[in-house]
């Protein structure tokens, strides 16, 4: 949910900052405020931005004095972050407002001791030390289940947002590419009120529709409408439309707030996922939030970059492997109509290098576990359900889904995801191919698969052999289910180049790219690629990373590799419609 109307204070730029390896902060109150010489920008993680911290692990705290005017007195102060962590406890004037768990999703505490016409006192404890129970598990920096590089800090934006006492809580947007709207509104209020609910063009230029409902009661209220003459929202032609919804109290306007809409409807039919009814082929990345300096937070202008950089390639489509991405990461995906499946933090890729198979079973049956990787979930998709790029959800990344426990697991995590939200079909992404027990629970398989690198290393045609093979078996038994790849790649190193091709040259990943994606698409039953990666980024020190895994098929600063051109003619060659 957005808002033109709530007043914003925003947080962003240079906050005091001091590194707590003894973790005394809280013992002494630092939360009423501690003296350090040192400073740090937000947004961005803390690692890069001075050397001394690039590989710190623990807690840290952050310091800011704002000024809140008087004329803001009335209202309800609310302090809200879009990604920060792992742990964060906030204090304002000394006064603890909250805490949260997860870096990659939106959160927000009420402050109710404000001091108006005057400077209040912001106090963040962020606390990222590695856990095997946290989204997702670690041991140290680097000894992680994941491939990526373990950040700490405030990653994303964090404001001030005032409302008034009647306000909008959260907003549910379903639609169909046939004009079909149903909304439901979650309001908290002291008496009834009018609602005025607007549908605007992107431009706000055209109001396509205006209802005014009197004497609505506080609580869930649920609009329905069939709007004619809606363009639906698709990768060619990425329509929005801004739907407001307003809190009017005698007259007078007390809440606004709006979201980017798009009129389109997803379904998985015949092996096929069809968007607006026509059949749809993604071909895409793998991507991250990975940046030199900032850290786990992409700027915008790298943001604009990525997207010109994808289309040029031909994609139109990616995963948000592996944790949901910024609002702003999103929004471009909304606007350039780019289809997105979303996961969250649920990732295990290398658990088994950190957890005995009994240690395994053990985390995955344990009902507080589970509970707390349904609220990362619901978290995500609170935040971006009213998205049309979203057209998926994936609950995990691979998963050790060849356990009982663990593909019992997935079906819950699956089960819960389509009860928050029915309208979206479900996937996760598997490295256990034939051996997986958890295929059967969803919409879509997604396989992540590196013949031909991890295995069958310097022998693509062989890879890929054995791969088609265990694709060719999955197929049969699930002949109703599309399949996606969703990883496959190779490390190149910049500049390394050999002929003829040999592991870790530029040659051998745009070869064994080639070959995937030239082999891929004459099976009928595959419905996407993502390439793993877009870009090289940052991972966890170790004897097979050389600082950053570097299948990216741009350099880490958003430079072509090889490939990059190999994959700009074999992307624009495969049409977004498939055939029926
Ligand atoms: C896995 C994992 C990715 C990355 C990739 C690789 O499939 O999901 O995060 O680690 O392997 O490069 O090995």
């Amino acid at each position: 949910m957005r808002s033109w109307f709530r007043p914003r204070i925003q947080l962003d730029g240079f906050w005091k900052f001091k590194v707590d390896r003894e973790g005394i902060g809280e013992k002494e109150k630092w939360f009423e405020g501690f003296v350090s010489s040192d400073l740090i920008y937000v947004p961005s993680s803390w690692n890069e931005q001075n050397p001394e911290w690039d590989q710190y692990t623990g807690i840290a705290w952050y310091q800011k004095d704002i000024y809140i005017d008087t004329n803001l007195r009335n209202k309800i102060a609310w302090i809200v972050f879009k990604g920060a962590g792992y742990r964060t406890k906030v204090w304002v004037n000394s006064i603890s407002v909250g805490e949260h768990e997860g870096s990659f999703t939106e959160f927000k505490f009420r402050i109710d001791k404000v001091s108006y016409g005057d400077f209040n006192r912001i106090v963040v404890k962020i606390d990222n030390t590695p856990s095997i129970d946290a989204l997702p598990p670690a041991r140290e920096v680097n000894v992680t289940a994941f491939d990526f590089f373990h950040y700490g800090g405030i990653h994303r934006p964090v404001y001030l947002e005032f409302t008034d006492s009647c306000y909008i809580d959260d907003m549910t947007v379903y639609t169909k590419a046939d004009g079909m709207l149903k909304t439901s509104i979650d309001t908290v209020c002291d008496r009834v009120f009018d609602l005025r609910i607007e549908l605007l063009d992107k431009e706000m230029k055209k109001v396509v529709l205006e209802e005014y409902i009197r004497n609505v009661k506080p609580g869930r209220y649920v609009y329905e409408k069939k709007v004619n003459g809606v363009k639906p929202w698709n990768p060619e032609e990425p329509n929005l439309y801004i739907l407001v919804v307003e809190i009017v109290i005698d007259g007078v306007l007390r809440d606004s707030i709006y979201e980017r809409i798009g009129f389109r409807d997803i379904e998985i039919k015949n092996g096929r996922i069809y968007l607006n009814e026509k059949p749809v082929f993604l071909k895409g990345f793998g991507r991250h939030e990975d940046f030199p300096v900032t850290g786990k937070y992409l700027p915008g202008a790298v943001l604009i970059r990525d997207f010109y950089l994808m289309k040029k390639i031909g994609a139109n489509s990616f995963r948000t492997s592996h944790y949901p991405y910024s609002d702003e990461h999103l929004d471009l995906a909304d606007e350039f109509g780019f289809m997105v499946i979303l996961e969250p933090s649920t990732c295990y890729s290398g658990i088994g290098r950190i957890l005995s198979r009994d240690e395994i079973v053990k985390l995955f049956s344990r009902d507080d576990y589970i509970a707390k990787a349904k609220k990362f979930v619901e978290e995500m998709v609170k935040q971006h359900k009213n998205r049309p790029s979203v057209i998926m959800y994936s609950v995990t990344n691979e998963p050790p889904s060849d356990i009982p426990e663990v593909a019992e697991f997935i079906k819950k995590l699956v089960q819960f995801v389509k009860e928050l939200d029915p309208s979206r079909p479900v996937t996760f992404a598997s490295h256990r191919s034939v051996a997986d027990l958890a295929l059967g629970y969803v919409d879509v398989i997604s396989l992540n698969y590196y013949r031909g690198w991890y295995s069958e290393w310097g022998d693509i045609d062989k890879g890929i052999e054995v791969m088609l093979k265990e694709l060719e078996e999955i197929h049969r038994r699930f002949p109703d289910k599309p399949i996606i790849i969703t990883e496959f790649g190779a490390d190149a190193i910049t500049g390394l180049h050999s002929d003829p091709p040999q592991m870790w040259s530029e040659e051998y990943q745009a070869e064994m790219l080639k070959k995937y994606i030239e082999t891929l698409t004459k099976k009928n039953y595959i419905v996407g690629l993502h390439i793993w990666n877009f870009a090289d980024f940052r991972t966890p020190q170790n004897p097979g990373r050389t600082i950053l895994n570097r299948k990216g098929v741009f350099t880490r600063d958003r430079q072509p590799k090889l490939s990059a051109l190999i994959m700009k003619d074999l992307f624009n060659k495969i049409p977004t419609h498939m055939q029926q």
